[in-house]
């Protein structure tokens, strides 16, 4: 296939509510949407999950465009791409940027499957049906309202619950919520809050029964987080300090990780994506598939990624419905009693909505060959 066309689309959407993390709290979220054409016509789309600010990781929404627009475009744009792995290696000189590589070779892997005739999960080797989900519920006012929102989402079949922690959020909140749901399968993200000096603290939340807590230390760490396993029972997962196969070999190697949150930008695609998957898989280390509050196009990434087989537990990707009061395709993403069905579409699997999408558009760049 020739790209022969690319649009990217500066997009505003509004949350239903504030995310709040151990670094801080946003209600708006600005981000890219990509699409690439061939020339025969054919279209696939890409999202960025760079945010605003850098408060993720080094990547902004505006990094994303300058590296797409000045340095990734030049290098597909009226080229002949065979399979989009080959989008990976073509970016490979260019260090780091994952988010904004996956924008683009995202979109091309969408082509790519609907050129093929082959859904996204199908190009990509997947074979599940439905998928499981679960939720990730942001830093709350009190372990009183995250009770009351963790009780609804186990009432809509949401399959697991990850909360969020921080300094001062954490012990009496996992208790409090362990006490109200003895059962729930309940995990702990930090994003990166504590310090090895925080052993003793962390060491409190074995008695728990946590699935995992995901990125307890620093966000490029790999040895206190070997040291910390070393001390604690509650498995450590990583997801910050993974960027590669080869970040994920060396967590493994090292022993700071027994699981791995795979997002598709923070490892700059689908192509390396697959790679760890295809990894841990043969490590005996479960994967899940890990959010960034997406819209639609994201989220259907994210969903044909996941039925590959070694994504074994349930990952972020809610309903459309968790974020937005409209998605922007159709139809949207919808989780029932815990469980997508992943979608029989070619690509993607689902279609943009122009209409909605046209509304939070607030900028449109045009590259062609
Ligand atoms: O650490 O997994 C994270 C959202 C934004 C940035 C980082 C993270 C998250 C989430 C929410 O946990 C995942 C989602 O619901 O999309
Ligand atoms: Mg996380």
């Amino acid at each position: 296939m020739i790209i022969k066309e690319i649009n990217i689309r500066k997009m505003k959407m509004t949350m239903k509510s504030p995310f709040a993390t151990s670094f801080g709290s946003f209600q708006d979220k600005e981000f890219l949407l990509l699409e690439a054409t061939d020339e025969l016509g054919n279209t696939g789309w890409g999202e960025s999950t760079a945010f605003h600010s850098p408060w993720y990781n080094e990547e902004t929404m505006e990094t994303n465009l300058h590296m797409i627009r000045d340095f990734l475009i030049p290098l597909v744009l009226d080229k002949e791409i065979n399979h989009p792995d080959e989008v990976n290696e073509l970016f490979s000189p260019l260090r780091k940027n994952n988010m904004a590589k996956a924008t683009v070779e995202g979109a091309i892997w969408d082509l790519y499957a609907k050129r093929n005739k082959l859904t996204l999960a199908e190009a990509l080797g997947g074979t599940a049906e439905k998928i499981e989900v679960g939720i990730s519920i942001g830093i709350q006012k009190s372990s009183a309202d995250l009770i009351e929102l963790v009780r609804g989402y186990i009432a809509e079949g949401y399959k697991r619950m990850k909360v969020k922690i921080k300094p001062g959020f954490d012990i009496d909140v996992i208790r409090a919520l362990r006490e109200a749901f003895p059962q729930v399968p309940l995990m702990a993200d930090a994003n990166s809050a504590y310090t090895l000096d925080d052993v003793d603290l962390l060491k409190q939340l074995d008695e728990f029964d946590l699935m995992m807590i995901e990125q307890p230390l620093a966000s490029d760490d790999i040895i206190d987080h070997a040291k910390l396993q070393k001390e604690i029972k509650t498995p450590i997962c990583l997801d910050e300090s993974i960027h590669s196969l080869e970040d994920a070999r060396k967590a493994f190697e090292l022993g700071s990780t027994r699981i791995i949150n795979i997002k598709i930008g923070r490892v700059g695609g689908l192509t390396e994506a697959k790679k760890i998957h295809d990894f841990c898989m043969e490590k005996g280390l479960p994967v899940w598939c890990g959010g960034m509050l997406e819209s639609g196009i994201g989220r259907a990434h994210n969903v044909a990624l996941t039925t590959l087989p070694n994504f074994i537990l349930p990952g972020d990707t809610a309903s459309s419905s968790r974020y937005w009061e409209e998605d922007v395709i159709t139809p949207e993403v919808v989780a029932e009693d815990g469980y997508i069905t992943v979608p029989s579409a070619y690509g993607i699997g689902y279609e943009p909505n122009m209409e909605v999408m046209n509304r939070y558009t607030t900028e449109q760049f045009q590259f062609k060959s």
